[in-house]
C-alpha cells in the first residue's frame, strides 16, 4: 500500500481528520521500509519531486523553499550572535542549505536518524540535499535525544525539523524534549521546533506554549504558508534563554540586494514581521484568552 491510486498519491491521516491534500504522480522514483519509516519518493506532475515519510507529505520542491527560510531565517536572525547551530531531523537538507547560507552563521550540526532519507534525498531532491555539501555543515546519523543529552551548553541556536507527533516523531513535541534543547543551548540561546497546524492542532500548541513558558523566559510561534501541507499552513515554537529577545524585531535584517543575492524567495524583512500576526481565534488561545 503506498496511498497512490488512479494516478494521485492521497495523503490521508487522522491527524487531519476528513481532510487529505493529493499530489498526481509521474513515476514512485523510491518506496523503502528503512528501520525507522517508510520512505517514499515520487515525482509528480506539477508539484516537482517529493518525499514522503509514512504516509505525510515532508516536502516538495514547489513549496519546500517557504518552511525552511522562515524556520532558519526567524530564529536565526534573532539572536546577535547565532555562530553554532544545531540541526535535529531535516533530513532532505532544505534547513541545512538555509542555516549555511546565513552569514552570521559558522558551524552547523546536523542529527538526523534515517540514513534512508538523507540518501535518497541526495538522489532526488538535489536542490535541497546540497545543503549537506556546505562547508559548515558536519552531518551525524544518529539520535537527536541521545546527541544533545551529550552536548550541554554548546549551540547558540537549535532547529528542529521533524515530521508529526505520531511514531518516533511524537516525543519531539513534548516538555522533555524541549528541557533537553534548552540545557544544550549556550547562554542567551535560541531554539525553533516545528510547531505544526493552527487550524488542526491548536490544543497541542496551546499545550506547548504552556510547558515551554515554565522552561524559558520568552516563548513565540512564527507561521508560514505551504501549500502543500494539511491547511497550508505550519509553523515553529520559538523560545529563547535571553529575556530581552524580541523575535518580532529582528536583530539583524537582509536588505532587498541582500535577499537577492542570497537567493531567498520567501522570507524579508516584512515576512519575518507578518509571520507573528495571527488570527484572531488562536491569537486569543495561545495568550492563554481562551480554551479553544
Ligand atoms: N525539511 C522538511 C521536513 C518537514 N518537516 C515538517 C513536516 C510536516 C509535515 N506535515 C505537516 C502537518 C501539518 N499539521
Amino acid at each position: 500500500m503506498n496511498g497512490i491510486r488512479e494516478g494521485w498519491f492521497s495523503e490521508v491521516n487522522a491527524l487531519w481528520p476528513g481532510q487529505c491534500m493529493s499530489l498526481e504522480v509521474e513515476e514512485v522514483l523510491l518506496h523503502e521500509k528503512s528501520p525507522f519509516q517508510d520512505v517514499m519518493m515520487l515525482k509528480t506532475k506539477h508539484h516537482g519531486n517529493a518525499l514522503i515519510l509514512d504516509g505525510v507529505i515532508q516536502v516538495t520542491e514547489s513549496d519546500e523553499f517557504s518552511y525552511h527560510e522562515i524556520g532558519s531565517n526567524v530564529p536565526l536572525n534573532a539572536h546577535p550572535n547565532p555562530e553554532k547551530v544545531l540541526i535535529i531531523g531535516g533530513g532532505d537538507g532544505g534547513m541545512a542549505r538555509e542555516v549555511c547560507r546565513n552569514p552570521a552563521v559558522k558551524s552547523v550540526t546536523q542529527c538526523e536518524i534515517d540514513e534512508l532519507v538523507v540518501n535518497a534525498c541526495k538522489k532526488y531532491l538535489p536542490n535541497l540535499a546540497v545543503g549537506f555539501d556546505d562547508p559548515k555543515m558536519n552531518l551525524i546519523i544518529g539520535d537527536g535525544f541521545d546527541f544533545m543529552g551529550k552536548h550541554k551548553g554548546e549551540f547558540d541556536v537549535i532547529i528542529t525539523d521533524s515530521s508529526d507527533p505520531f511514531g518516533p516523531a511524537k516525543v519531539l513535541f513534548e516538555k522533555p524534549y524541549y528541557q533537553l534543547m534548552m540545557e544544550a543551548l549556550r547562554p542567551g540561546g535560541i531554539i525553533a521546533s516545528q510547531g505544526e497546524c493552527l487550524w488542526l492542532h491548536l490544543d497541542l500548541i496551546r499545550d506547548m506554549f504552556k510547558f515551554c513558558r515554565e522552561i524559558f523566559p520568552v516563548v513565540d510561534y512564527t507561521t508560514v504558508s505551504v501549500p502543500t501541507y494539511p491547511s497550508g499552513q505550519i509553523g515553529f515554537m520559538l523560545c529563547s534563554l535571553n529575556p530581552e529577545t524580541n523575535f518580532r524585531k529582528p536583530v539583524r535584517t537582509f536588505t532587498d540586494e541582500e535577499i537577492e543575492t542570497l537567493g531567498l524567495k520567501y522570507y524579508n524583512t516584512e515576512m519575518h514581521a507578518a509571520s507573528f500576526v495571527l488570527p484572531h481565534f488562536a491569537k486569543k488561545v495561545l495568550e492563554g484568552k481562551a480554551q479553544k
